[in-house]
């Protein structure tokens, strides 16, 4: 069966009644049907990591066609709403003030000026557009502007995504009804890795807020940075965590740390390059179904390594110059590469993976 808008998939895989196979993480060899799991334990996940990369590889790209179109990369542009002055203390970030980065702590943006923003990414090609603030969690006087920017920015026709730090109950709520369809909140790191990086709040405080945005029907964007220091474990510890959440995240953005002058990581190790292809590989497989998104640190990435990261399964991007507060691309450079690739944007129209899961399973 060819492409549907972006997606590829062998319908029988999703047949209701049919025998759940899963795949096993030692084999080298792919197993015939796509499902999801949730109750990975570390030592599945790391026997995936400690594959020969063409076995590895082979699998990821084989689970990759049997739901999505390998040449299709989804593009989503980002734009920071409220820049700087963050009373975390993530160990990576430029816009906390535990850090010296020298970045002066911004007021949120006029929301006129947020939407002239994303009517540019939109020309450029962008379906989705994200639009985070550096808070530990929004005031409820942000609301209602927080509202306005996402009820403008979908009258644009693309999707809208938010990240705000932690969310109450009551928040999640007000954000469900002015439309937004997903929200980014990361785990970021393996949960034994992740007071190295941050302490200000828990690893559950974070799995809390993704629990309340998945019961208000939002859906989610939650990935992490590798780089930090971590061990390959923690990478498979946080994909883990990821994939056993009671359903899957619907993007896995997978950041590699950008090293940021004067934050307390400008000086960590460089990830050797196999290893970042290797966690997005991993993510493929256990997540089957999510977009899996090639996030910050594309700027110092080869050619040759991005191609390698959408063989591995890497299906999003963002477009655009900027990230938050640091490079992205080089204007050009990414319809270059994709030229290069023979890879296209992906519609906006493409049904998410488990809406598209079940219309089949209903067939
Ligand atoms: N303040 C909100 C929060 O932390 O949830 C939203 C914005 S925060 C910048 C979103 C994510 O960007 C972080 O969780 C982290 O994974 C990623 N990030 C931040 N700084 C980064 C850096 N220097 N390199 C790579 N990724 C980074
Ligand atoms: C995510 O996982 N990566 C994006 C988005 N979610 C908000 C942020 C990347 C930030 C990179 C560093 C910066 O530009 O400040
Ligand atoms: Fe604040 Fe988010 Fe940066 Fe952490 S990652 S310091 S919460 S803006």
């Amino acid at each position: 069966m060819g492409g549907l808008c972006g997606r590829f998939v062998t319908p029988s895989i999703y047949k209701k009644n049919k025998p759940q196979m899963s795949i096993s993480p030692p084999t080298t060899t792919t197993t015939p049907a796509t499902t999801t799991r949730h109750d990975w334990t570390r030592a599945e996940v790391e026997a995936f990591f400690a594959l020969p990369l063409n076995d590895l590889l082979f699998e990821a790209q084989s689970v990759h066609r049997r739901t999505f179109d390998p040449n299709r990369v989804q593009l989503s542009t980002l734009l920071s709403i409220k820049t700087g002055g963050c009373p975390e203390d993530c160990a990576y970030c430029s816009q906390s003030v535990h850090n010296e980065t020298g970045l002066s702590a911004e007021k949120l943006m006029e929301v006129q000026r947020v939407l002239d923003e994303a009517q540019k990414a939109k020309d450029a090609g962008a379906t989705r557009y994200c639009m985070g603030a550096a808070w530990r969690e929004p005031k409820d006087r942000d609301l209602e502007a927080i509202a306005m920017m996402i009820e403008g920015v979908k009258a644009m026709g693309m999707e809208t995504c938010m990240t705000l730090g932690m969310l109450s109950v009551e928040q999640t709520l007000k954000l469900k009804t002015a439309g937004l369809d997903y929200y980014n909140h990361n785990v970021d790191t393996s949960e034994e890795f992740y007071d190295k990086i941050i302490t200000t709040r828990t690893y559950q405080d974070r799995l809390d807020t993704l629990s309340r945005v998945r019961e208000v029907g939002i859906k989610i964007c939650s990935g992490g940075i590798v780089g930090l220091g971590e061990e390959e474990g923690d990478r498979a510890g946080m994909l883990m965590t990821l994939a056993n959440l009671e359903v899957h995240p619907e993007s896995v953005p997978i950041n590699m740390l950008v090293r940021v002058e004067g934050t307390k990581l400008a000086q960590a190790n460089a990830l050797d390059p196999i290893d970042f292809v290797r966690t997005i590989a991993v993510a493929r497989i256990i997540m089957p179904f999510s977009m899996v998104r090639l996030s910050a640190g594309r700027e110092h990435m080869s050619d040759e390594l991005q191609a390698m990261c959408f063989f591995a399964g890497a299906n999003s991007i963002f477009l655009g110059e900027k990230l938050l507060t640091t490079t992205n691309t080089a204007e050009g450079r990414d319809s270059q590469l994709f030229a290069k690739l023979g890879i296209e944007p992906m519609a906006l129209e493409c049904p998410q993976p488990k809406a598209l899961a079940e219309t089949v399973a209903a067939e």
